[in-house]
């Protein structure tokens, strides 16, 4: 399979629960390559944007309430069919239904609170990383729109 990126965060849960170590270890051991890391606490429209294609879903309010709820630590990760390697390493969405060895199925019981999200397609993965790009370069749209105003 081809070279991709998966877009990997770790949620709120899993940063206070003081998952974040184990989480990476996991992908790191596997052998894919980290190209990107930052903690981030995610505004509301941005997370709503991430997750719109739940937005029909009963559950959607209580997952942006959720995602927003303090830092998430959001990383791209590269590699040969990282994309679909990595849902296997995080596991079924409902925890008890995870097999044990996934992150899920080790770290969590509750699918509201399962610590981890992973892109479902490569495409999706260049989508949700893309979104890790536009605070910066609003900040720098600023920056050049007051160069503009100064000259
Ligand atoms: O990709 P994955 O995270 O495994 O599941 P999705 O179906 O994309 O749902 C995203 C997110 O929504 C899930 O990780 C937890 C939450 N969720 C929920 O709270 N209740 C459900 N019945 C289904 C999903
Ligand atoms: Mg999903």
């Amino acid at each position: 399979s081809a070279v991709e990126q998966s877009y990997i965060m770790i949620k709120p849960d899993g940063v206070q629960r003081g998952l974040v170590g184990e989480i990476i270890s996991r992908f790191e051991k596997k052998g894919f390559i980290l190209k990107g890391l930052k903690l981030f606490q995610c505004p509301k429209d941005l997370a709503q944007e991430h997750y719109k294609d739940l937005k029909e879903k009963p559950f959607f309010p209580k997952l942006i309430d959720y995602i927003t709820s303090g830092p998430v630590v959001c990383m791209a990760w590269e590699g040969d069919g990282v994309v679909a390697s990595a849902r296997k390493l995080i596991g079924a969405t409902n925890p008890l239904q995870a097999e044990p060895g996934t992150i899920r199925g080790d770290l969590a019981v509750q699918t509201g609170r399962n610590v981890v999200h992973g892109s479902d397609s490569p495409d999706n993965g260049k989508r949700e990383i893309g979104y890790q790009c536009l605070p910066q370069l609003r900040v720098l749209v600023l920056l050049l729109a007051s160069f503009q105003v100064a000259a």
